[in-house]
């Protein structure tokens, strides 16, 4: 499967905690998409568990919820066969990339990132290097397997393009060596927002579950959360951006149209003469039977972990050595003596 000829795509999820709609609609619905419509290049499909660490972990859970990750990412349609899924922390070139280019990154570059703000702020949270330096090896990710296109939701176009940066001033001060990466974010469902708070975005470590989709939760608890959506007191189930009122009615309309592939304007005729409670139990009943095979499929790969370490082994041994041939070529450039592998 690797040819360093190849364009590739690639990207990565943390397994920071229970993944949920906002993942599954803004980026692995897109991985599974540009598996088949990109059959020329290569894909990389990545679990950034080292990312992960920068939050605080219990080990045990971490442990189990990188394997449930992969489970969902077979379970959505990842074909190993086709796709190189791997963990970070299995391939060491990501932690000996970043520390090159982390010379290369300004502190005022990472100062700007608004998720280290965000996170940083949280009362309590201990700031530590791993979440400043963060966006560096999401960099190193990309640019150790020499990414063309990475398919993300909106939240991570600014470390994107940070990425980008980076590249270039690589390219610069020593010589052409990185791609510079283009983010494929999708028209659609780039930011789904929590169900109670739709001005924040539905997150994986929301302080309350009660406005997260978790793709592995019982699917009652999931009928209930979209059932209790909040909306507005307008009425009308009509889609306006310009409107703060209308966010969660907005919200739920992107997560119909996404899971449904049916356009806005089409739902919104659907149901001109119904009221929120109508269309909501409509949605919930989309959601629930778009999760359904996804949640048996996770629960029932979840249960034999040998054919998952299989997985992992084949994903990491595929792109092993083009990592390690990029690695050395940058050790070259920037002076170091390249190890003979
Ligand atoms: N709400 C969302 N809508 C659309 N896309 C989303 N993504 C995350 N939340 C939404 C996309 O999912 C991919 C993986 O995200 P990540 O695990 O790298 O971390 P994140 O972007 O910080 O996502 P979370 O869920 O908010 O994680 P935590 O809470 O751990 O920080 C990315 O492509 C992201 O854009």
């Amino acid at each position: 499967m690797e040819n360093t000829e190849k364009k590739t795509i690639l990207s990565g999820i943390q397994p920071t905690n229970n993944l949920t709609l906002g993942n599954y609609i803004g980026a692995m619905k897109n991985f599974v998409n540009m598996q088949d419509k990109y059959q020329d290049y290569t894909k990389n499909y990545i679990i950034v568990d080292l990312h992960a660490l920068t939050v605080p972990q219990v080990p045990s859970e971490l442990r189990e919820r990188t394997y449930s990750m992969l489970a969902l990412y077979l379970a959505v349609g990842l074909d190993p066969e086709k796709s190189n899924i791997f963990v970070q922390s299995h391939i060491t070139g990501h932690t000996e990339l970043t520390w090159i280019l982390n010379t290369l990154t300004g502190m005022g570059q990472l100062n700007r990132m608004t998720q280290y703000k965000d996170k940083s702020a949280k009362e309590g949270t201990f700031i530590n290097v791993g979440l400043f330096a963060y966006p560096v090896l999401m960099a190193a990710d990309i640019l150790l397997y020499n990414a063309n296109l990475i398919p993300i939701g909106d939240d991570q176009k600014q470390h994107l393009e940070l990425s980008r940066d980076i590249a270039e001033k690589f390219n610069y001060t020593y010589s052409p060596t990185f791609n510079i990466p283009e983010a494929i974010i999708p028209k659609q469902g780039a930011r789904i927002m929590d169900l109670q708070h739709p001005e924040n975005k539905m997150s994986k470590s929301a302080e309350s579950p009660k406005g997260t989709i978790i793709l592995t939760e019982d699917l009652n608890i999931t009928a209930k959360k979209i059932k209790s959506a909040v909306t507005d007191s307008d009425m009308e189930i009509r889609y306006d951006q310009s409107n703060p009122e209308k966010a969660g009615i907005n919200n739920l309309l992107t997560i119909y149209s996404t899971l449904t592939d049916t356009e806005i304007s089409e739902i919104e005729k659907k149901y001109v003469n119904s009221g929120y409670g109508d269309f909501k139990k409509d949605l919930s009943e989309i959601v629930v039977e778009t999760l359904r095979p996804i949640k048996e499929k996770h629960d029932e790969l979840l249960k034999d972990k040998k054919y998952l370490d299989q997985i992992l082994k084949q994903g990491a041994a595929n792109v092993q050595s083009s990592a390690y041939k990029l690695l050395s070529k940058v050790y070259k450039k920037v002076g170091l003596v390249a190890p003979a592998r």
